[in-house]
């Protein structure tokens, strides 16, 4: 007998260790719109950020004939009331964004039986903005997060160029490229006003500028890995400029810098623009692309999500054939739990724990809370499943080793991807 074989788990402990670890192990959120308290007024937080988050904006509208440029007009107060009164009150808050604001009420203590507004208001507002990240953090089990960082951002450039964006060492920085790659004309013009010497046209001049751009940028923000979301008609290789841009600009400079490049894929955005934000769709994609990219460049590391439920499957299979491909989270109208649990289980079943089951995306700081709180349960009760057929078979666990399963995907894989192990 193994000194291992005292701390094996039994059959009967075997689903509430699993579950009771799942929900506690600390977590590192790899992707989210979350700021360090540095940033100011970018860091979203409090009853009317939550309520008028966009995934809430656009379900309210399904209920109401209310004008867009009306809703728009209106302040956040007021714009919280109306969704408000239609999601919560009006018809119950079943679906999962708006649970999750329940989640988030009774995780901080709230009254949710009262049902009133402003009593949740008025708590909040005796909170300063350090203590409820504090307390948020707490909560959630979530000790690291990455934030997404965009340099052509003209309120929050000035405090990477202060040098206080990396002050709050549980925060993290990822280059957030889009424009890059999806809308060149503005990008050009953005690089011009910051001095790089950039044309439209794909002259040498223009991808040592743009490359200078990306590198001082990473060193600036000491960021994770550079990131992109993509539209679904994304193919590579092609005869575009996406390809000359990742060929000659983006692959190399995550190379010289050592980082991964994370695509997102499948994201139609603006199908319908009077929703601002909320106006996106999701699309299907072409893992081929994905593909032809680990093929070409096996030593680059490419951590890939997308966004339709129908290209899961393939993704996953890809993840068999490329270890320079994780894939990660549950994205956006995935990021629901009938949606986790089926992602959850079958990558369990393609790749066991070698791959980052998920990300919050959160905007508004108190969704912490319910995005992990929901995931945890669902990715504790997949594991709890096949450790209790593993244990039907002969093979029992220990604690440790569950620990150690549940650390690689909330953490280590992430954090290991990027040649940076936490201890
Ligand atoms: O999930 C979201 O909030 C979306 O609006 C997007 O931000 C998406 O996650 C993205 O990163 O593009
Ligand atoms: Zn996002």
């Amino acid at each position: 007998m193994t000194t291992q074989s005292q701390s094996v788990v039994s059959l009967a402990d075997l689903r509430q260790t699993v579950e009771r670890l799942a929900m506690t192990t600390p977590v590192t959120d790899m992707h989210t719109h979350l700021y360090a308290p540095e940033f100011g007024d970018l860091l979203l937080w409090g009853i009317d950020e939550l309520l008028t988050y966009h995934y809430l904006i656009s379900e309210s509208f399904r209920w109401s004939e209310e004008e867009y440029s009306h809703f728009w007009s209106l302040t956040k107060r007021e714009q919280a009331d109306w969704i408000w009164k239609l999601l919560f009150i009006d018809h119950s808050p079943l679906s999962e964004a708006a649970t999750g604001f329940i989640t988030i009420l009774k995780r901080l203590g709230l009254d949710v039986s009262s049902r009133n507004l402003d009593d949740y208001r008025e708590a909040l507002s005796r909170r300063t903005v350090q203590e409820q990240v504090d307390t948020v953090m707490q909560i959630s089990g979530v000790s690291k997060i990455v934030m997404t960082n965009d340099p052509f951002d003209s309120v929050e450039r000035p405090v990477w160029l202060a040098d206080q964006g990396k002050s709050d060492p549980r925060f993290y920085a990822a280059l957030r490229v889009d424009a890059l790659l999806n809308d060149w004309p503005h990008a050009v013009k953005e690089l011009q006003k910051l001095g790089y010497d950039v044309q439209t046209e794909w002259s040498q001049r223009t991808k040592e500028e743009t490359r200078r751009f990306l590198s001082e940028w990473i060193i600036r923000m000491d960021a994770l890995y550079l990131a992109v979301s993509m539209p679904g008609d994304f193919v590579y290789p092609a005869d575009d400029h996406r390809s000359k841009m990742i060929d000659d600009v983006m692959v190399p400079v995550c190379g010289e810098r050592n980082i991964p490049f994370a695509l997102m894929i499948g994201v139609r955005r603006r199908v319908n623009p009077s929703l601002g934000l909320a106006g996106d769709m999701s699309m299907r994609s072409d893992v081929t692309a994905v593909e032809a990219l680990c093929r070409r460049y096996p030593e680059q590391k490419f951590l890939i999500t997308m966004l339709a439920r129908e290209n899961q499957h393939e993704l996953t299979v890809l993840a068999r054939k490329f270890r320079n491909l994780m894939i990660f989270g549950c994205w956006w109208f995935l990021h629901i739990e009938s949606m986790v649990e089926e992602m959850t289980r079958f990558r369990v079943e393609l790749l066991g724990t070698s791959m980052i089951p998920q990300h919050s995306d959160c905007r508004v700081f108190e969704q912490l809370i319910y995005k992990w709180e929901h995931s945890r349960r669902i990715i504790g009760s997949v594991l709890a499943d096949k450790y209790e057929k593993l244990h039907h078979s002969g093979w029992s666990v220990t604690e440790e080793e569950i620990q150690r399963d549940l650390d690689d995907m909330l953490n280590q894989n992430f954090w290991r991807f990027l040649g940076k192990e936490h201890k």
